[in-house]
């Protein structure tokens, strides 16, 4: 691991990750520009970057290497950028604000945010495709699709859009979120540390457990800051779920449970790390980050 203090390697590795998306994705004078310039509005300048964090840090894990992991954080990213580009369209979390900035469908206009989605959804496995990222290759790129299908993301938002106004029992809410949220997070684990040299059996579920444990927790945070933080903090519309009558992890448990649930399953993500002993100095101090963010 690099001696960096974690805030200095957090903010070399979003910069890093900045630089690698702007590289891939097409200029926006490139025609069809208007399509190109929302698909870079919708990408670059904003974000925390947790998922390409969660990539490289798992990298460190098996010794990727640091071109190799920019593909990996790009492709993830890709995908989350468009995953965020078409739920606040008006057709489905009908939102206006992102990131600080107006949403791409008030920015451009609705088929432009259609087609962003789309195309940074494909160009995640273009890249992933056409790089050379060694044997597990297609691993690799199953596992992102499978991620981010009807089995994961998509699968997850689409539970999400029928659970609105009907309470969800905790295993209910709890799958929900494994696919929406979750199964990306997963991915971004995973991903980083098959960039590398290969796992143990014993590692890998460790990390996978590390992984489940660590999408969880980023929703259960996300639950208490929409209802805790306000819209200039978040950059997004807060108190948007009790609005819209969402199941959450505060409606469900209240605050303060809520709160003990995020600790315990902090514990448990960071438990899963014990078998990595230093190589997982990162990966722990992104849980803690996830967990105590503010935004
Ligand atoms: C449209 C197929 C499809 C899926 C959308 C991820 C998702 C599914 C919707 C986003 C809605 C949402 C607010 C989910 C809660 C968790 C989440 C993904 C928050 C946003 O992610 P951050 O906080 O965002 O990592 P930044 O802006 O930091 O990248």
């Amino acid at each position: 691991m690099s001696t960096l203090p974690f805030a200095d390697w957090m903010a070399a590795t979003q910069n890093r990750v900045e630089t690698a998306l702007a590289n891939s994705l097409p200029g926006a004078d490139n025609i069809p520009a208007r399509l190109h310039d929302a698909m870079r509005y919708a990408t670059l300048g904003g974000g925390k970057r947790v998922r390409p964090l969660l990539a490289f840090a798992a990298g460190e894990l098996t010794g990727a290497a640091a071109d190799k992991l920019d593909v990996v954080a790009c492709a993830v990213e890709m995908i989350h950028a468009y995953s965020l580009v078409h739920d606040d369209m008006p057709c489905m979390d009908d939102d206006v604000l992102r990131r600080g900035r107006p949403t791409c469908h008030v920015e451009y206009d609705e088929p432009t945010a259609l087609l962003v989605g789309d195309s940074l959804q494909t160009m995640a496995f273009e890249l992933l495709a056409s790089q050379s990222l060694g044997e597990r290759q297609l691993e690799m790129i199953a596992l992102l699709a499978h991620a981010s299908g009807s089995r994961g993301m998509a699968g997850g938002q689409a539970i999400d859009l029928a659970s609105v106004g009907k309470p969800l029992n905790q295993p209910e809410l709890e799958l929900m979120h494994a696919l929406k949220t979750g199964a990306l997070i997963r991915a971004a684990v995973l991903l980083g540390a098959l960039a590398g040299q290969p796992l143990s059996a014993e590692e890998r579920n460790n990390l996978d457990r590390f992984a489940k444990r660590a999408g969880l927790l980023f929703q259960v945070v996300d639950d208490i800051l929409d209802c805790t933080a306000s819209t200039a903090t978040l950059g997004k519309t807060a108190g948007k779920d009790e609005a819209a009558d969402k199941p959450t992890y505060v409606s469900l448990l209240g605050l303060d449970a809520a709160r003990a649930y995020a600790d315990e399953l902090r514990s448990d993500a960071l438990d899963a790390l014990t078998i990595f002993g230093e190589r997982a100095a990162r990966l722990t101090q992104l849980a803690d980050f996830i967990c105590h963010r503010q935004f």
